[in-house]
């Protein structure tokens, strides 16, 4: 516990105990009561002081140079420990730029505590023109799980626990926290202020389905004649590694992982069908999604996709989820721990099998496949100059060398070609731009990977999706942080050859060398301008352990317009040059 003291500064908290405290040291205290030891942030009024406090109290402050990316390294952090992340920040603008963050975060159901200092609320009720002035409750509330305000300091404790709970229990998702500068700053009886901080027992309860409705799964599975397993992220948040891999080695069943679930089974795993991932959706007839929504990500589930007549078994934490584009005719509700725990003991030896046919296909178009990715990806390594594949397939090789480090992609290209190619091992090592396809997660996430688990990480970056959070490179550097990022430059946005009509650049026109950044920083920049130059410079950085950046030359005529998503783009009537792969 902090110490309680009359005074707001961290300075004087070693001063013998006071009969009073303040909001300040309430704040600081209900966190470390509830566990957090980690808070991502920027600071200035209100709050500076709540994260010296809170430094001094021992919990690691990771100050960042811009919001967002404080909210996103707290979103991964709540991703990968399982505990809500949480992040600081200001009032007003400060707050709005966390609020991208938060709003992502509740988008992925990733479990997020953003805690805002707020100005007056006298002033900003009645609209008077305050410093940082925004009602921050109601912006928040549209776009997050829930949204509170504590107005007194007595209820920082029960304002923090409402907040934990509500973003880890049931579907995860971001919660907003507003603290105005006002109960930071009241002084409250130190044995009163002790007395109001609970402490979260049992944050995510687990919840089992109904036994009846797992029976009701295994026969639908059991008919099948095609059956599929789909893993999303939610499978890889729900820890049920062991589970899930055991159900599905004992039943045989094909698995498809959703980008965040790859490595939940290892992606050379024989039952794995990412290989032939089109005809599997197509021709399923029976799919099992586990933590995997219907969105666009999976076509909502409809032709041409998926087959017209498939049929779904569907474990999701959130009954809400269900139905919402394809009927679901087994639905399991509950955490997917829970819900493969009975599964997998109420499924008999050999109630659930494969049929041959189905396996045979899937595997014949796998090979085949297989085949024509591995002849992109050698005559791709000999290309000059460097293609996507090139660059990637050096960065999969270290990898592998290296089956501990987190990968963080973002791009358009650059995401989907890294998707494929660097192949995963191991649960909940990759973090993506995910549900929302967001650009500018890059570095808070490989920021709070590293920070969170200790081990390397390796971001592979678009150059425009760099862009976005490319400041926090100077965050990693300062606090030392194991972070390799590996733009994959190829001058643009999508590609880098569009041509302007005009006298500025076209639109989609990027145009630097990321590597000589990092000197200012106090951190190591490569060019690599062949696979061979990106392998030694990557292996480098890695067994360095310092924060380093590789800027990838990349062919500027390589990729697609919006990546694998062009048909996305509206056509309208009028004639657009685009550049054409
Ligand atoms: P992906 O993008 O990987 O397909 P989604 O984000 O679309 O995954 O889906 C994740 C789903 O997982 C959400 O519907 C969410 O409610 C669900 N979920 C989250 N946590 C759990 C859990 N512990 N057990 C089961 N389902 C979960
Ligand atoms: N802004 C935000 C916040 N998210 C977005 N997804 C976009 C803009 C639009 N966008 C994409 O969808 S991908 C992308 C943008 C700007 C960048 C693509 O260029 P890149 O990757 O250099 O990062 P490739 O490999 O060159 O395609």
């Amino acid at each position: 516990m902090a110490t309680v003291s009359a005074a707001p500064t961290p300075q004087t908290s070693d001063r013998a105990p006071e009969p009073f405290t303040d909001g300040y040291h309430l704040a600081v205290d209900a966190l470390l009561r509830n566990d957090i030891r980690t808070m991502y942030g920027v600071v200035g009024i209100p709050i500076t002081d709540l994260a010296r406090l809170a430094q001094a109290s021992g919990i690691r402050y990771i100050g960042f140079r811009h919001e967002s990316d404080a909210g996103h390294a707290a979103a991964a952090a709540g991703f990968l420990t399982g505990r809500p992340g949480v992040c600081l920040t200001v009032s007003g603008p400060g707050f709005l730029n966390g609020l991208v963050a938060l709003a992502n975060a509740t988008t992925n159901c990733f479990p997020v505590v953003q805690i805002s200092g707020s100005s007056e609320r006298g002033i900003i009720d009645l609209r008077r023109g305050d410093y940082e002035e925004i009602d921050q409750l109601a912006a928040a509330r549209p776009l997050v799980k829930a949204a509170y305000r504590v107005d007194r300091a007595e209820d920082i404790g029960r304002g923090l626990a409402r907040a934990i709970r509500t973003a880890v229990s049931g579907r995860p998702g971001g919660v907003y926290l507003d603290i105005p500068a006002a109960v930071l700053g009241e002084v409250v009886e130190a044995e009163k202020g002790a007395a109001s901080l609970p402490r979260v027992v049992d944050p995510a309860p687990r919840q089992l389905p109904q036994p009846g409705a797992v029976d009701r799964a295994i026969e639908l599975l059991a008919g099948a004649e095609r059956p599929l397993v789909v893993l999303g992220k939610g499978a890889a948040y729900a820890r049920a590694d062991k589970r899930i891999r055991e159900f599905i080695e004992r039943t045989g069943l094909p698995f498809l992982p959703m980008s965040m679930a790859k490595g939940l089974l290892p992606d050379d795993h024989p039952q794995s069908v990412a290989t032939a991932r089109s005809l599997a959706l197509r021709r399923a007839d029976v799919v099992m999604l586990i933590g995997a929504r219907l969105n666009w990500l999976l076509g909502h589930g409809e032709a041409p996709q998926w087959n017209p007549d498939v049929r779904f078994v569907q474990v999701d934490i959130d009954p809400v989820e269900l139905d919402g584009n394809r009927p679901i005719d087994a639905p399991l509700v509950g955490d997917a721990a829970s819900v493969m725990d009975v599964l997998t003991e109420r499924t008999a030896p050999g109630r659930i099998t494969v049929p041959k046919a189905w396996r045979a296909e899937l595997a014949a178009r796998s090979a085949q496949n297989v085949a024509k990715m591995t002849e992109r990806i050698e005559a791709a390594g000999k290309a000059h100059p460097m293609k996507f594949l090139g660059a990637l397939r050096a960065v999969r090789d270290v990898l592998h060398d290296h089956p501990g480090a987190y990968v963080v992609n973002e791009g358009a290209n650059a995401l989907d070609f890294a998707r494929n190619v660097l192949d995963m091992r191991v649960p909940r090592h990759r973090l993506d731009s995910g549900t929302w396809g967001i650009m500018g997660i890059g570095m808070g996430y490989a920021i709070a990977a590293a920070v969170e688990t200790g081990e390397p990480v390796v971001a592979v970056e678009g150059d425009s999706a760099f862009g976005f959070s490319g400041m926090e490179m100077e965050t990693a550097c300062r606090y030392g942080l194991p972070v390799v990022t590996v733009v994959l430059n190829n001058s643009g946005v999508y590609r880098g050859d569009d041509v302007s009509t005009t006298a500025d650049p076209a639109p989609t026109a990027l145009r630097a060398q990321y590597h000589l950044m990092m000197p200012a920083f106090g951190g190591v920049g490569y060019r690599a301008t062949t696979p061979a130059e990106v392998d030694r410079a990557l292996r480098e950085a890695l067994a360095s352990g310092k924060p380093a950046l590789i800027d990838c030359v990349i062919d500027p005529t390589d990729g697609t317009e919006s990546g694998h998503l062009t048909n996305l783009n509206p056509k309208g009537v009028a004639d657009i040059a685009r550049p054409t792969s």
